[in-house]
């Protein structure tokens, strides 16, 4: 049987079958199971798609993962190359983000963007909790509305707390979304909110008194008008890449298609000579924020280097 994995934990996975009308089925994995290229600590994610072997017993196997059009990872902390893959086969990652209460920083947005672009993981920045905002606020959430909407993002802004519903599921259709933003930005707010009316939580929660499905989860995809949400606890991002210092403008957009006028083709736009980047800053059509937010993500890589 091949299906989708919906939801993961230590040791067991939860799979729902390409028949939709069978409920998911829990799955366990042989212990020498590897895929080759990838020093993963866990085999299989959420989004993957996975054959399944079921045995008379009873139990059930996952022997196979198919190819995956992208994945997204976690590096562990330590030096070691070892990586943990937080979900597969994203089509689309929705960063919710709020002007106020709490103000999330456009560093984290600009941070967020260049990892999708690096992933090439459609990205759509949305709004919440207009209703909270001063009138200097809506201002400023206007202002980071084009900015970003002339960088070819979408930018919706909703309230989650007081949603028509109708408004978001569009977004959502048919597609595999990962919905990230830092706490407090009201993700479980709008998950609740979407899945409230759509969700077929049902069959996730008739399996919760399997077992091996107590231990701590990792990620779940909740059912959502034909499509997937995936959340990740505690997970506020994307993950890591691993970005070459010449390689980060290529990710900011404006930054990538001025820089095609720098005299040098591995231009820093740091100061260099015949830089076309930074007249560009001046001249407005370049963000200071956007800018600032490129130089954040190159001295990470400078820092990386002398560790
Ligand atoms: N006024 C207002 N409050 C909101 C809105 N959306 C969420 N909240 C409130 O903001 C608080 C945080 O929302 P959560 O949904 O828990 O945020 P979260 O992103 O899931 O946070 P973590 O789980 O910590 O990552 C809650 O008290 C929500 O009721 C909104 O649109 N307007
Ligand atoms: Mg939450
Ligand atoms: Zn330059």
């Amino acid at each position: 049987m091949q299906g989708l994995v919906i939801k993961t934990t230590g040791t067991a996975y939860l799979v729902q079958p390409d028949e939709s009308t069978l409920p998911p089925v829990t799955c366990q994995i042989k212990g020498n199971f590897r895929i080759r290229g990838i020093r993963s600590t866990n085999p299989a994610a959420v989004g993957d798609r996975v054959e399944v072997e079921q045995l008379p017993d009873g139990t059930n196997w996952l022997t196979d993962i198919l190819p995956r059009r992208n994945y997204i990872i976690r590096r562990s902390t330590n030096l070691s190359k070892q990586v943990h893959i937080l979900a597969a086969n994203i089509d689309q990652a929705v960063l919710l983000v709020t002007v106020a209460h709490p103000a999330t920083s456009t560093t984290f947005i600009d941070r967020f963007l260049a990892t999708a672009e690096a992933y090439r993981i459609p990205a759509v920045l949305m709004f919440n909790k207009i209703d909270l905002l001063t009138s200097e606020q809506q201002a400023t959430l206007q202002e980071l509305q084009q900015l970003y909407q002339s960088l070819g993002y979408q930018t919706p802004a909703i309230s989650a707390t007081n949603l028509d519903t109708s408004t978001v599921l569009p977004l959502f259709e048919n597609r595999i979304t990962l919905l990230s933003g830092n706490s407090g930005v009201g993700k479980s707010t709008l998950l609740n909110a979407v899945l409230g009316q759509e969700v077929t939580r049902t069959a996730v929660l008739s399996t919760a008194h399997d077992a091996g499905m107590h231990t701590t989860t990792f990620s779940q995809m909740y059912s959502i008008a034909g499509g997937w949400i995936i959340d990740t606890p505690g997970i506020k991002g994307f993950g890591s890449v691993e970005m070459e210092k010449e390689e980060i403008g290529h990710y900011f957009r404006e930054i990538f298609s001025i820089s095609q006028r720098c005299r040098y083709s591995n231009c820093l736009h740091t100061g260099e000579p015949g830089c076309a980047v930074i007249p560009a800053i001046e001249q407005g059509q370049i963000a200071m924020s956007r800018y600032d937010s490129y130089l954040s993500l190159l001295g990470d890589c400078t820092q990386d280097k002398y560790r």
